[in-house]
């Protein structure tokens, strides 16, 4: 399984450009999409404000940071002075008002890491995941929102990724492949390693921003327009950077040592984290830090079996982005590894 790959791509990569644009158009949410996810946020919000009338709600995840899909559900967080309750308890108080309010299929899920309500809004029909006061997902929200702004190949890029991946079947955290937020940190982190550099890291740069979570400061630069042009040096087209991303996972990056950062805006050891792979240990194969909670390792999820698909997915795309006539069919081919 020593292949290698080409240093460079293909001279006429740049021919897949269009189709691979034009399909990331068609993956971003309409206005209407957009629209009843505001509806279901109001209705929820009423609902809530009956039980709790200081709470605040905040939408994170891909409903907010600008990487939603129209297949996307909608992640809210409440932010609101407990007392003495556990988080656990509210929740189920809040399974209880949504019930009453007459929101579909809520069932309160609180043995997962970060506990929550589930829920459908039966005028939409999306799917909506409750949380309460993890204010770590509305800091790296922002986040993520803010370097989407800097330059658009990033979006579209993490679009297209993270299209391929649940088509391919490798965006599955319970079946110990990768979430969506960790594809996006591996677009992000990729952006910041390419020469010239297409994003910056907003977190070694002046800090402009600070949010306090649990005693840790989430603080980095946000003073977006002074970064209008940051990745302007750099001409690389799409159908060439998603090549790229896939070159680099299939064969550059160093699964042995390395630990993706997006908060250095480099690849930093797993030594100096302690994240180090014993003989018949299964942790830590792939690692992404968290930019926020750092000893959190997004990768954590994957095992033995699982790398090895993951590693087999990006041999297979590159391959496909190199070689073949009509790339984007087999690309975003569904499979499912299971079966
Ligand atoms: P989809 O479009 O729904 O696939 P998403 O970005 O909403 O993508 P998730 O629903 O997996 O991704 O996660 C929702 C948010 O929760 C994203 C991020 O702000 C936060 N989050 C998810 N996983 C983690 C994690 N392991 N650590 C910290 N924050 C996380
Ligand atoms: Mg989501």
């Amino acid at each position: 399984r020593m292949r290698r790959s080409p240093v460079e791509c293909r001279p006429d990569i740049d021919t897949f450009t269009p189709g691979l644009l034009a399909l990331y158009e068609s993956l971003r949410p309409s206005e209407e999409h957009k629209s009843k996810q505001q509806q279901l946020v109001d209705s929820l919000a009423k609902s809530v404000s009956k039980e709790w009338p200081n709470a605040q709600l905040h939408l994170y995840g891909s409903s907010a940071n600008s990487f939603g899909t129209s297949h996307s559900d909608v992640d809210v967080c409440l932010e609101m002075e407990i007392g003495t309750a556990s988080t656990v308890e509210v929740l189920v108080r809040l399974a209880d008002v949504l019930r009453a309010d007459n929101f579909d299929n809520v069932e309160a899920i609180t043995s997962a890491r970060v506990p929550i309500v589930k829920m459908s809004d039966p005028g939409s029909g999306f799917s909506c995941d409750i949380c309460i006061n993890n204010l770590f997902a509305v800091a790296n929200t922002k986040l993520l929102k803010d370097y989407a702004q800097i330059d658009q190949r990033l979006l579209q890029l993490a679009f297209l990724v993270k299209h391929w991946a649940k088509l391919r079947g490798v965006n599955e955290t319970y079946r110990g492949t990768l979430s969506s937020y960790a594809y996006v940190l591996m677009c992000i982190n990729f952006l910041q390693l390419r020469e010239p550099k297409i994003l910056p890291c907003l977190q070694a740069m002046e800090h402009t921003y600070t949010m306090t979570v649990d005693d840790t400061e989430c603080a980095y630069f946000d003073e977006l327009h002074q970064l209008q042009d940051f990745g302007a040096e750099n001409k690389e087209s799409i159908a060439e950077l998603l090549w790229a991303f896939f070159d680099y996972w299939a064969f550059r990056h160093d699964y042995r040592r390395g630990v993706i950062s997006v908060r250095t805006g480099s690849t930093i050891s797993k030594q100096e984290k302690n994240w180090t792979t014993r003989v018949g240990n299964d942790r830590h194969l792939l690692c992404i830090e968290d930019p926020f909670e750092t000893e959190h390792d997004l990768g954590r999820a994957v095992d033995r079996q699982t790398i090895r698909i993951l590693k087999e997915e990006f041999e297979r795309a590159a391959a496909l982005l190199q070689y073949n006539n009509d790339p984007c069919v087999a690309l975003f081919e569904p499979y499912d590894h299971e079966n």
